[in-house]
């Protein structure tokens, strides 16, 4: 491309993204200014993606971690032609427009995960890659469709988050070369200077990872495009493009971290349009040669993807095979029955519900093919393996694998499983401690926020993990999860609640479960004849109810301590108190019944006991004042569960006595 034509190109990046955080008189400028000739490099040489069909899965995938740049990204999608008008550029971080402060998946087509928490984009990418991997692996002789790649965006705020550390190596551990990250290293974050806080060659850290990794001047457009050239040709590594670029190119602030998250200021606007050689007038100006460069793109790539959905067509009718394979990963829905199948694989069983959990990961995998998961080095501790199938390697035969070992990485293991789940057609589980959602946390809230089905098996429950103590014993977490909007917590009682759990993730498409099992044996629940396993769904439910006609008290309890509950009922009768006990497996899928049937089951008028071992304050709020709650509010110890228990204050006796307690108190 004429060299004239293509600085306008990327200067209308630049301008579109500073006259749209002008107009808002908020953003950050900066990087676009800096980052927009590698990020035109690459949309326009390289990037395949028609933006008359964004979703189609063939395409490449652009992340932009840094999502504060989030005025590039919109300037790509307008010019790209997503339909992303100009109005909407202007109305860049209003109320109701589709140019929020950071980009937003699924708010803005052409969005492909929502960045801003910095770190997060990176390992997205890396799940997104890998997910292209493992489909290409179960092709057959479609491999080739699937070659799609990754292209990424970061700056030095992901460089220092944590969580790229954890991706970058396992990135290059899988041999990922179908990834591609530019960096946009321009050395100054909000505070000023790189220097103040980080002092490492981060092209060494990449190389020592197994990166290919090219260094260049991410200003000049043709270091730009044979790097990515030769990052496209490699076959082996992810690679890894620093790019140096200065912050606020072209503006009187340039180099400095005051343009980093500030408007410019019309001044200093006038002034970077004069050194770039910008038109004053209009603001939001998109020249027609620059208009005639990205509909030849589009036509371009409307080609490209109508070539590949032939192929795609062509390929169905001569490999039957891999087009079942194919068909059975991306358009399967989950059987009908699924609830009575997965009961079927562990009814009448008793145990740990994290056993239980592995014996339904067994029938769910046959079940659905796109379920694919692993755990952070815990999978016999979380029973989170597929029996029969491989792990996950890098190379074609090591991409067939199907148990994930994510290493002792939680956070990127989150945040790769949501990258899986937005390139598709995966349906990603992982799995830890429960302890541990706080290595997952920032992972699972953006989870949340898409609306991505992922999984989480959270084993070790409780303190009832015992002897590893305080440290391994979750006493917060519960609630600390079901705190987060948009993510249900499941923490099953049984054989049957397990399975029920599991079939509610499964079914879900736009919620993140987590699944809160227990490390110790639990025994068996008997439950009435009228039992129906559909009524887990509502996530509560009588599991025993009272003898006579209406309960004294009703004892609300979760998981592990619904046994608990129903013998310390057992216990009650003695004291003359009718108890009835329900099981709440999910406080959220309850809290969405209608008054009705949270009447039914828990009906206001009469006296509560919620029994859950972890925080009991959040309790009051589901199930009123006039509730006892049992729980612990303090860290737990190391000790033999069965000591913990009785120092505790959670044997059938002692629950039993402070309910009798509570009563005779109460008159
Ligand atoms: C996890 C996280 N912590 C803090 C922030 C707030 N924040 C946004 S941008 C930024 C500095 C980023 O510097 P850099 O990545 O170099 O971007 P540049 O200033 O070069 O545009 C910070 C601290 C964030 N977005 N995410
Ligand atoms: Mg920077």
């Amino acid at each position: 491309m004429d060299r004239a034509i293509e600085d306008r190109c990327i200067n209308t990046l630049r301008f579109l993204a500073v006259d749209a955080i002008e107009k808002a008189n908020s953003g950050h400028p900066g990087m676009p200014l800096g980052a927009s000739a590698m990020a035109f490099v690459l949309w326009h040489d390289v990037l395949r993606f028609d933006p008359t069909s964004p979703g189609w899965f063939g395409r490449d995938r652009f992340v932009l971690s840094s999502g504060h740049a989030s005025g590039l990204l919109y300037a790509l999608l307008h010019c790209a032609g997503v339909g992303l008008e100009l109005d909407e550029l202007k109305a860049f971080r209003q109320w109701g427009s589709r140019t929020p402060g950071h980009p937003e998946h699924g708010l803005t087509p052409g969005v492909e995960t929502t960045t801003g928490p910095l770190g997060q984009g990176f390992a997205n990418g890396v799940g997104m890659a890998l997910a292209a991997k493992l489909i290409a692996a179960r092709c057959g002789s479609g491999a080739d469709l699937f070659g799609q790649r990754v292209f990424g965006l970061v700056s030095d705020g992901d460089m220092m988050e944590g969580i790229s550390h954890e991706a970058a190596s396992l990135a290059a551990h899988w041999g990922l070369d179908n990834l591609v990250y530019f960096y946009d290293s321009n050395a100054i974050t909000i505070e000023g200077d790189l220097g103040l806080a980080m002092s490492e060659d981060v092209g060494a850290r990449f190389e020592g990872y197994g990166w290919f990794v090219q260094r260049i001047d991410g200003l000049e457009p043709d270091q730009i495009r044979s790097a990515l050239t030769k990052a496209c040709a490699e076959s082996e590594r992810p690679s890894f493009i620093i790019g140096r670029t200065k912050i606020g190119y072209g503006s009187p602030k340039e180099g400095k971290a005051s343009c980093h998250g500030s408007p410019l200021g019309a001044e200093a606007v006038a002034a970077t349009r004069e050194r770039l050689g910008w038109p004053t007038d209009p603001t939001f100006f998109v020249p027609d040669d620059v208009v005639g460069v990205w509909r030849a793109w589009r036509e371009r790539n409307g080609r490209v993807r109508q070539e590949w959905e032939e192929r795609l067509a062509a390929w169905q009718k001569d490999d039957p095979e891999g087009g079942a394979m194919w068909r059975a990963l991306t358009e399967a829905e989950p059987p009908p029955d699924l609830l009575a199948q997965l009961i079927t694989a562990v009814e009448g069983e008793k145990g740990a519900t994290r056993a239980l959990s592995g014996r339904v990961i067994q029938r769910a995998a046959e079940l659905i093919p796109s379920m694919i998961g692993g755990s952070a080095d815990l999978a016999p501790s979380n029973k989170t393996m597929i029996s029969g199938e491989a792990s996950v390697a890098s190379g074609p035969e090591g991409f067939k694998g199907r148990n994930i070992h994510f290493g002792i990485r939680e956070h990127a293991m989150a945040a790769i499983s949501n990258g899986l789940a937005l390139h598709g057609p995966w349906r990603p589980y992982c799995g830890t401690f429960l302890v541990f959602t706080d290595y997952m946390r920032p992972s699972m809230r953006l989870a949340a926020l898409m609306g991505l089905p992922v999984t989480y098996v959270m084993t070790h429950d409780s303190f009832f993990v015992g002897e590893d103590g305080p440290t391994h014993q979750p006493v917060e977490h519960l609630w600390a999860v079901r705190t987060i909007p948009g993510l249900r917590v499941l923490r099953p009682a049984d054989a049957v609640e397990v399975a029920a759990s599991w079939e509610i993730a499964l079914t879900s498409r736009d919620v993140p479960h987590v699944l809160a099992l227990s490390r110790q044996g639990l025994p068996l629940i008997e439950r009435p004849a009228s039992f129906d396993p559909a009524q887990i769904r509502r996530g509560a439910y009588v599991v025993a109810p009272e003898k006579g006609p209406s309960p004294d008290v009703v004892i609300v309890a979760t998981g592990s301590e619904v046994w608990l509950a129903i013998a310390a009922k057992e216990l009650l009768v003695e004291e003359g108190i009718d108890g009835r006990v329900v099981s709440m497996p999910c406080v959220e899928l309850f809290e969405d019944e209608a008054d009705a049937y949270r009447e039914e089951v828990i009906p206001s008028r009469t006296p509560t006991v919620a029994i859950e071992a972890g925080i009991t304050g959040p309790w009051r709020g589901v199930l009123g004042r006039d509730t006892l709650l049992i729980g612990l509010d303090r860290y737990g110890a190391s000790a033999p569960s069965s000591v913990l228990c009785e120092k505790l204050g959670f044997t059938a006796d002692q629950v039993a006595r402070r309910i009798a307690e509570w009563r005779k108190s109460a008159g």
